[in-house]
């Protein structure tokens, strides 16, 4: 009893001078974050020893990785370290994409440029890294040749060349393809929940069915994986796009679908309270119940509404990765752990989404100049956390 009236009071008292701090800052949200941070001093994502995150996923029977830029693999060679001490699987963020600015991959309908490619396998197999293939349908990387080339007629013809030319070429050296990226979109209209894309228009709904069965033919090794965002918080969005999305893997499979995976982005925000772990698990039992494995994609998490100082911040940021993480690696079918970028020096964030302030944002595992940040504890320890679960015995077992 007495200690409840102690704790009850140190609370208060706690409480009353983050108050006061916040009312300095005349910022309610900011007073909500730094309760959160500071809530609980033990959390200090302490670490046992030095291993590196592809090691400590490796016992726990998962993949760690990272998707990098090319240009910047091979500008870097701080960044290259790093990615060969901790990663066991590399994705190009740009180079098998039909098209970025600085590399396209296919500059017209009939040819291809596989240099940047090329470079990146050579530097993963090199290295004893795993090679991932990002993305061969996404209607944010059609080259500008494409409204102008593409039409009724040779929209088949093209996509076929595409999938037999490049799963063709990398055939038995990539561990998994994101076929279909981000083909849902409740907010589209549409009440099977597909985006309203070029491919849909050109092809019809049975264009992802017959991209995934062109790329097992081109590659019959590869995991094949439907990848999208969006599907993690407990929000009437998110519940939406989870409730499409296991509609559209649920008819995949009936059909008869050569696909294997479900890709789960997770780019989180730090600032979202609507996180729910039960129902995030939930949905990653319904996907493994239809027989498929999950990998969760391009995990990064954006400090961009948090408007405290680097110290709490990185708090929040490392919490949220820790939390996210405790929720996914309870489920077997999770294979992997990839985050989008590693170093806050190179992430798409800073130009897609970047801070009010001005302030660079801090949303991945190691600081600009490549050393280990909290963010880097808390995932280390997730993944410590769960090494004698019966989750990491079940993911093992099944997944060798
Ligand atoms: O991080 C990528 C950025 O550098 C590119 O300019 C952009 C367009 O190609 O794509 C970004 O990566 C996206 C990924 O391919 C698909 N999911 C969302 C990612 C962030 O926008």
């Amino acid at each position: 009893m007495s200690k409840k009236l102690t704790r009850r009071r140190s609370l208060y008292l706690g409480l009353g001078a983050l108050t006061a701090l916040a009312t300095f800052a005349g910022n309610a949200e900011l007073k909500r974050q730094r309760i959160l941070a500071l809530d609980d001093p033990q959390r200090n994502f302490t670490v046992v020893g030095g291993g590196s995150l592809k090691e400590r996923a490796a016992s726990i029977g998962l993949i760690y990785g990272a998707a990098i830029r090319h240009d910047h693999l091979r500008q870097d060679a701080k960044l290259a370290a790093a990615v060969k001490s901790e990663c066991r699987m590399l994705v190009p963020e740009w180079a098998l994409k039909w098209s970025t600015p600085k590399n396209p991959l296919r500059p017209n309908p009939d040819s291809f440029d596989f240099s940047a490619a090329d470079e990146m396998l050579e530097f993963a197999h090199t290295q004893g890294m795993l090679f991932r293939g990002h993305t061969l349908v996404w209607h944010e990387s059609l080259p500008d040749w494409f409204a102008n080339n593409v039409n009724y007629q040779n929209a088949k013809q093209i996509l076929e060349k595409h999938i037999n030319t490049v799963v063709g070429r990398y055939a038995g050296k990539i561990h998994s393809w994101d076929v279909v990226n981000e083909a849902i979109e409740p907010r589209d209209g549409r009440s099977d929940g597909l985006r309203k894309t070029p491919w849909l228009k050109l092809l019809g709904t049975n264009y992802i069915d017959y991209a995934f069965r062109l790329a097992a033919a081109a590659d019959p090794q590869a995991i094949l994986v439907y990848n999208d965002y969006g599907l993690d918080y407990d929000t009437s969005e998110d519940e939406a796009k989870r409730n499409a999305v296991l509609k559209l893997l649920e008819s995949l499979k009936l059909q008869g679908t050569p696909i294997h995976a479900l890709g789960i982005q997770a780019h989180l925000d730090a600032a979202e309270t609507a996180f729910n772990p039960r129902k995030l698990r939930q949905f990653l039992r319904n996907v493994a119940s239809l027989g498929l494995k999950i990998m969760i994609t391009e995990l990064d998490i954006t400090d961009k509404n948090l408007s405290v100082d680097t110290t709490v911040c990185d708090r929040i940021v490392a919490r949220a990765y820790e939390e996210y993480l405790n929720a996914v690696l309870s489920e077997p079918a999770v294979i992997a752990v990839l985050t989008w970028g590693l170093s806050d020096k190179y992430t798409w964030l800073s130009e897609f989404q970047p801070r009010s302030d001005g302030v660079p944002v801090r949303p991945l595992l190691l600081d600009s100049d490549m050393n280990r940040k909290l963010s880097w504890n808390a995932v280390a320890s997730a993944f410590d956390k769960s090494l004698n679960s019966d989750f990491s015995l079940v993911r093992k077992k099944l997944f060798k």
